[in-house]
């Protein structure tokens, strides 16, 4: 899976105004109700990864979640990670689209 160049990740990103491209990565933060909720997000996501086969680098605090996406392979930003960040919308943006 090659490397996005910069002007497509930003294009693609329009659909995606959650998420920021910096430090080679995507990047976006959640809040929710409370940790259970957050905690119940991850999970659901943590199951999507495995089926997709591609990790985030994330991190919770309490309602929080911060989420990075990369391909590690490639060393940057993918097809695959825009795959897995419109799985994790679904996942926490239930509503939208
Ligand atoms: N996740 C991410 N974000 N980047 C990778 O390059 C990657 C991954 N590689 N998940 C996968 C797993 C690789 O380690 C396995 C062996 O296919």
């Amino acid at each position: 899976m090659s490397k996005l160049s910069e002007q497509d990740i930003e294009k693609r990103l329009l659909h995606f105004p959650d998420w920021d491209y910096y430090d080679n990565a995507i990047h976006a933060e959640f809040e929710f109700e409370n940790f259970k909720d957050c905690f119940s997000a991850m999970s659901r996501i943590a199951f999507e990864c495995e089926a997709l086969n591609h990790h985030p680098d994330w991190s919770n605090v309490y309602n929080v979640l911060t989420i990075s996406l990369s391909t590690h392979d490639a060393n940057g930003v993918t097809n695959k990670d825009f795959k897995l960040a419109e799985a994790i919308e679904t996942i926490v943006e239930p509503d939208e689209e």
